[in-house]
């Protein structure tokens, strides 16, 4: 079975874990977001490949969910000694290797696409790991600072200000000049099923759909398109993401994620028993809306939703 997860990073990534799981025969490929790039001391870091390449390959911080497990961080603490920022970004020296081996790369003209391949042949994450696209697309957030209206890089949103400030528009800078990188429409075309994971709707799945030709390829896709919703009982597992739902005008409910996707993607949507009671709500929206329990708090249960995810989609098809 050809099974396509379009993915963000520490939900995704989770989620695959327990897919793999659930389904361990089955041909996985990965379209992972880079509108999260980011590109610091002159390395690019592609921080949800890496999270989704770790994780499926046994190098991940469990407790962080990014970033590398018996991590050091000697070259940042050199770098702050020379006063070279950011010093909000914490990249260890383990993970230093995968950007230099990438910058490397990119520079010596191999595509994300080539680079990502090329990564994952060490850390054998058993999936297909394909970028959203090789071009650069990097998502920035406006806000209003010390009354100033700022544009700023999603990762200083997240991680410097931790979203502390509204997010007043999200933008996938370079998205509307980006291609899907090599294999993904193949990928979405010959799919028998495509799912979108508990990943945060806006900046990960939304940024992968904002690559001209993806959102079409999945909305006209034979294979059936399985949501899981990453919002439990009004609110993120984890994380902002309801800075960033309320940005694009979305109510972090189950069911808002479910309607913001839309009919014309989504043919069903599983919510968190917690939120059974807007299945109904779903359903009217023309997508078939299941209550299964959603907490991905270990491999066991998430293999459980993913087998309740491909059940749905058998269901639809
Ligand atoms: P990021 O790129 O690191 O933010 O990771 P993703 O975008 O892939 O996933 C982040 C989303 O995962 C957050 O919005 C969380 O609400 C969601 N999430 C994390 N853990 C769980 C879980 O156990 N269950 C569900 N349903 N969602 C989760
Ligand atoms: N997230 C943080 O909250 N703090 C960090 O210092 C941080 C460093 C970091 C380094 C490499 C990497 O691949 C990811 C990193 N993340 C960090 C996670 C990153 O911000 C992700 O983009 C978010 O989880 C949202 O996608
Ligand atoms: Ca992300």
């Amino acid at each position: 079975m050809r099974i396509v997860v379009l993915a963000g990073g520490i939900g995704g990534a989770r989620f695959l874990r327990g897919l793999r799981s659930a389904a361990p025969e089955a041909d996985v490929t990965v379209i992972g977001n880079t509108g999260d790039d980011i590109h610091l001391f002159g390395l690019k870091v592609c921080p949800d490949l890496d999270t989704v390449m770790y994780t499926l390959g046994g190098g991940i911080d469990e407790e962080q969910g990014w970033g590398r497990r018996d991590e050091s961080f000697r070259v940042k603490s050199e770098l702050a000694a020379y006063g070279v920022g950011p010093e909000w970004f914490g990249l260890g020296d383990r993970d230093f290797a995968t950007h230099i081996v990438r910058t490397q790369m990119l520079g010596a003209g191999y595509p994300l696409s080539a680079v990502t391949e090329a990564l994952c042949t060490r850390w054998n994450p058993g999936v297909r790991l394909l970028p959203m696209s090789d071009d650069r697309v990097e998502t920035h957030v406006a806000v209003t600072l010390d009354g100033e209206r700022r544009v700023i890089h999603f990762q200083e949103y997240w991680v410097r200000l931790r979203a502390s400030v509204d997010a007043e528009a999200v933008v996938p800078v370079g998205a509307e000049e980006a291609k899907p990188a090599p294999g993904v429409l193949q990928a979405l075309a010959e799919a028998d099923v495509i799912l979108l994971p508990p990943s945060n709707p806006v900046v990960s799945i939304g940024t992968i759909l904002a690559v001209p030709g993806i959102r079409e390829a999945v909305a006209s896709a034979a294979a059936p398109v399985v949501g899981l919703s990453p919002i439990v009982g009004g609110a993120p597992v984890r994380g902002m993401a309801d800075k960033v739902l309320a940005a694009v005008g979305v109510e972090s409910t189950a069911a808002a994620v479910a309607r913001h996707y839309g009919a014309g993607l989504l043919d069903g949507w599983l919510v968190d028993t917690a939120d059974a009671a807007s299945a109904p709500e779903v359903e009217e929206a023309g997508i078939r809306c299941l209550a299964v329990p959603l907490m991905m708090t270990d491999t066991g249960a998430t293999a459980a939703m993913a087998r309740a995810a491909l059940a749905l989609a058998e269901e639809v098809r």
